[in-house]
């Protein structure tokens, strides 16, 4: 969670000024990854001592604090070179507050200054060892550790190098980070890191950048993680130097948590991997690794953004999700762009086709996700199951672990995931991998880790998602798994008419999708009626129990309703008790093959005076009859109304969100990246 944004301009005159302005629009970007409290630490005036303004709340919360904090003439002073570092929080350890807000010091007198995303598990220990050794600690969290370390080993090892003295910090703690550090001893310069934690840098210059590549500076001494409790300090890690650097006369560097807040800056990234330590010195980017493995490339290549930053902009929209619901119809296209022929009837999907003969040959499928990813595995189990007939088995990724779920290496896995970062589906991952079975990514988010470690995948291309509450990557999350299904099937004679009647509901999905978006002020009528009450039951079964799930999902984490999704099949074992005249329920019933039993279902509920809404195809009269309250959907196969009802759903926790005065982009207490397990 959290995000992380640090700039560094050298020989490029900025005043402090700009750079909290660069700082506070990188945290805005950065906002949805968490917002309990905030901070920035940038230098004083005379630039010898580092000032740092922080807040609980949001980023706008802060924004009005360095209005008023910086309002001095000598802030708008141009600067040849600075750091500046930002952070938004989404607190693991200790309650949102100031105090505990980051920037994290080192001591009384700002030494050095860390900003931190993600979890120091072994923090106790180095507290403890810091403690004894005379380190007072005033915040509850587990980074003020490493800003303490760093300083302990920069008074232990006065020659070390700042970059040093962050790898020798990292090497003592366990968990989950990215971090970037600033210090006023070593000033003009900026040491960042992660492990486990997505972070990147852009590069902007000038001129187009001499090289493609940043050479690796691997050192020579190797110790494993983690020796907190005498903290024996490596020797020097000495790297090689048979690369050059990145060496540029005018150049400024943004570390950031994730591409949407610098492609406002530039398009050229450094995706950072796990262990990586990037330092800038006199301008120069350089990239070093303790450890060298045998498959270690040389260099970390700089990526091209094909992000527009139009795309990370609400437009005329109130908020981002509401802007994401309604891109739907253009989503799904993409998702599908280059891929399916309509015309032919043949789908490609270039990042898995060379695998597609082994994962024919597997024993099992097995998709695993958490929250809406893993709902988008529901959604589509049984299409998969229909049309590779193998066994699909569907998994929470937290769950799956707890388990110690046995795998095989004749097992195909595929992980779910929209930002490609979520802790416990990257666990799972690592762990189905470390037992061999073919890693397939299902991503939305180029670069991510879950994409550079899956042996082969499908970007989903639904575009970036800010809302916190996942929408369009879900539609496309869907339909690349339907192609998925479809590419399997691709010579199975027996499942030829099937495919084509999927083909063609596909063609005709973005035409549908913008039909149900037109529900858009009669769910907002139904929202009226809605968002009094403390609870709504959501049923459904077959193709659209998903729909369910995913949508008392979004009603929970955006209104604060209680909401649960309800498989049909299940209301006489329990559910049943809840529903009486004064129950809101929402019911989904379409004509396929189980139309019959969810029949069955609306009986069993009107039966208990309950009066629920229905989600109906177009014109089916005798469904409607059931309820004043409905909403018609268009006919479409089976196995992709899934994607027709979920957008109701949307709508409406959107809507009541909003009636009840909810944050719709950052529902409280979540964040949309969830790199802690
Ligand atoms: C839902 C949320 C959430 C999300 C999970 C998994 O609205 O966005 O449930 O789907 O946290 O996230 P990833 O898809 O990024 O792995
Ligand atoms: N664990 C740190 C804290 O609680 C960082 C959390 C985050 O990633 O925002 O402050």
């Amino acid at each position: 969670m959290c995000g992380i944004f640090a700039y560094l301009n050298y020989l490029t005159p900025k005043s402090r000024l700009e750079v909290l302005d660069l700082l506070v629009t990188g945290l805005k970007r950065l906002e949805y990854r968490g917002y309990d409290s905030t901070g920035v630490a940038i230098d004083s005036p005379d630039s010898k001592n580092i000032v740092m303004v922080k807040r609980t709340g949001k980023v706008k919360v802060l924004e009005d604090a360095i209005l008023e904090h910086f309002s001095g003439g000598e802030y708008s002073e141009p600067v040849m070179t600075h750091i500046g570092i930002a952070h938004t929080r989404w607190a693991t350890h200790g309650v949102p507050c100031e105090r505990n807000s980051h920037p994290h010091r080192s001591d009384e007198g700002n030494g050095f200054v860390v900003v931190h995303n993600g979890i120091i598990t072994n923090y106790n220990d180095v507290k403890t060892f810091l403690a004894k050794r005379g380190y007072e600690f005033e915040s509850d969290t587990d980074t003020e550790v490493f800003a303490k370390l760093v300083h302990h080993l920069w008074k232990t090892h006065p020659t070390y190098s700042f970059r040093e003295l962050v790898e020798q910090a990292i090497l003592q703690v366990e968990g989950a980070f990215a971090i970037a550090v600033k210090s006023k001893h070593f000033p003009g310069e900026c040491v960042a890191s992660r492990r486990s934690s997505p972070l990147l840098v852009g590069i902007k210059t000038k001129t187009r950048l001499a090289t493609d590549h940043i050479p690796i500076l691997y050192g020579k001494d190797i110790r494993p993680h983690g020796q907190t409790r005498e903290l024996p300090v490596l020797p020097r890690s000495d790297s090689t130097s048979e690369f050059m650097p990145l060496e540029e006369k005018e150049v400024e560097y943004f570390f950031a948590s994730d591409a949407s807040a610098v492609i406002e800056h530039t398009n050229r990234v450094i995706y950072l991997e796990d262990d990586d330590v990037a330092a800038v010195r006199d301008g120069t980017l350089s990239i070093h690794r303790l450890k060298k493995s045998l498959d270690d490339p040389h260099a970390r290549e700089i990526t091209t953004l094909k992000m527009e930053i139009q795309q990370i902009m609400k437009g005329n929209y109130d908020y981002f999700m509401q802007k994401e619901i309604f891109e739907q119809p253009d989503s799904v296209v993409n998702t599908m762009r280059g891929r399916v022929r309509f015309d032919g009837n043949a789908i490609v999907l270039g990042g898995i086709k060379d695998y597609i003969p082994e994962i024919k040959r597997c024993r099992r499928l097995m998709l695993i996700g958490c929250g809406t990813s893993y709902h988008s595995a529901v959604a589509t189990r049984q299409l998969l199951e229909e049309l590779t007939e193998l066994p699909v088995m569907v998994e929470l990724a937290s769950d799956f672990l707890d388990r110690n779920t046995p795998i095989f290496r004749d097992d195909v896995c595929f992980f779910i995931s929209q930002s490609g970062e979520t802790a416990d589906t990257l666990m799972a991952l690592r762990y189905c991998k470390q037992r061999g079975a073919l890693i397939v990514g299902i991503t939305n988010t180029v670069g991510s880790s879950i994409c550079r470690e899956s042996h082969c995948g499908v970007h989903i291309n639904a575009g970036p998602e800010i809302g916190v509450a996942s929408t369009k990557a879900y539609t496309s999350q869907f339909i690349s798994l339907v192609m998925f299904a479809l590419v399997m099937s691709e010579d199975r004679l027996s499942l030829q008419q099937r495919r084509l009647e999927i083909l063609q509901a596909l063609s005709n999905l973005a035409d549908q999708i913008r039909e149900v978006l037109k529900l858009d002020s009669k769910v907002q009528e139904l929202a009226k009626d809605l968002y009094q009450h403390k609870s709504l039951l959501i049923m459904g079964r077959g193709y659209n129990f998903a729909t369910c799930l995913e949508g008392a999902l979004k009603v929970k984490e955006l209104t604060y309703m209680h909401s649960e999704g309800i498989m049909a099949g299940e209301l006489k074992h329990g559910p049943l008790a809840l529903v009486d005249g004064s129950m809101p329920v929402l019911m989904i019933v379409l004509r396929d093959p189980v139309y019959v039993k969810c029949m069955n279902a609306l009986q069993q509920v009107t039966s208990r005076k309950g009066c629920p809404v229905i989600i109906c195809e177009e014109g089916d009269e005798e469904t409607k009859a059931f309820s004043s309250r409905h909403l018609e959907i268009p006919r479409t196969v089976d196995c992709l109304q899934g994607i027709l009802t979920v957008i109701p759903m949307q709508l409406l926790s959107y809507h009541i969100a909003v009636l009840r005065g909810c944050d719709v982009d950052c529902p409280r207490n979540l964040a949309k990246s969830v790199t802690v397990e």
